[in-house]
């Protein structure tokens, strides 16, 4: 039985939840059998992206060789969950168009900059509060809302096991 491959794309502010979601969402699709590969900033921007910071040129950057590539996964038959902030409407666009459109899912994970830095599991917001990092988003960099993903996931209202069922209910939609 063949697999169609598919992109998950998670947008949303540091803190948001993106990575906790993808990470579980995952887990759930390895257990049903599913040909799976999850894209983050631990496995791109250490390799293949560790050229780029987080000038608006190095975010497109980054994102647009992440569009490439999860578009070759999607290819090859995966389901590819791409985890980045991805800020900007028009690259987000662009990775929708390499996948192609009915093999794409946009998910916002939504978040209020205010509750993301409350959580600030890193103490990012803190530092770039501080003016210890530069072009930190949305703190000193900006962040675009998606205009019609297929999915919004406010987090500050859903548990995460719910916010995985809404993703997967997308995912097995699609596939
Ligand atoms: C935003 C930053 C920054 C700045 C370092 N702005 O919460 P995290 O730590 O683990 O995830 C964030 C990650 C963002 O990388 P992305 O590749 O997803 O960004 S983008 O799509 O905009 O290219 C955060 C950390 O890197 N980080 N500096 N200045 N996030």
């Amino acid at each position: 039985l063949e697999q169609k491959g598919i992109v998950v794309w998670f947008t949303g502010l540091s803190g948001s939840g993106k990575s906790t979601i993808a990470v579980e969402v995952e887990r759930e699709l390895i257990k049903t059998g599913k040909a799976v590969y999850r894209l983050d900033g631990d496995n791109i921007r250490h390799g293949l992206n560790s050229d780029l910071g987080f000038s608006e040129e190095d975010r497109n950057e980054n994102i647009r060789r992440i569009a490439e590539v999860a578009a070759l996964m999607k290819d090859a038959g995966l389901i590819t969950l791409a985890s980045f902030i991805s800020p900007f409407q028009e690259m987000r666009k662009f990775a929708c168009k390499k996948a192609g459109e009915e093999n794409f899912i946009e998910v916002y994970v939504k978040a209020d900059v205010e509750t993301c830095a409350q959580r600030d599991p890193k103490g990012l917001y803190d530092k770039a509060k501080q003016g210890e990092i530069d072009n930190f988003t949305g703190i000193s960099s900006p962040y675009e809302e998606p205009k019609n993903p297929e999915l919004v996931i406010d987090t500050t209202k859903l548990s995460i096991q719910e916010s995985v069922q809404k993703v997967l209910a997308e995912i097995n939609d699609l596939v």
